[in-house]
């Protein structure tokens, strides 16, 4: 998947107990690509982290073009998320593009 549009694929990594924001919020690391090698995440070049405790940003993430503008896209799952109800869960969507 290609986040930012500068045509390498980009690694998604789901990452669901950083406390970035909050205990447990989650998140989604971007590096981007070409990526080869070892590497860390200290080092990714984008997190998106969750704000609401527990909400566990991140143990699903998936990365397509969702609006079709050639860019790729991410689907975020927060199986954690409270804001709808108890546990509810909550799935955000990350439209990706070129200074993304
Ligand atoms: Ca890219
Ligand atoms: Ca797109």
């Amino acid at each position: 998947m290609d986040y930012d549009g500068d045509g390498a694929l980009d690694l998604l990594v789901g990452a669901t107990h950083v406390d970035a924001w909050s205990t447990d919020g989650g998140g989604v690391y971007v590096v981007f690509g070409p990526v080869s090698g070892t590497g860390s995440l200290a080092t990714a070049d984008v997190l998106l982290a969750g704000s609401v405790a527990g909400g566990y940003v991140g143990r699903g993430v998936r990365g397509e073009d969702f609006d079709g503008n050639g860019c790729g896209d991410l689907l975020i799952g927060a199986a954690g998320d409270d804001d709808g109800g108890n546990m509810a869960g909550a799935a955000y969507v990350s439209l990706g593009g070129p200074g993304e």
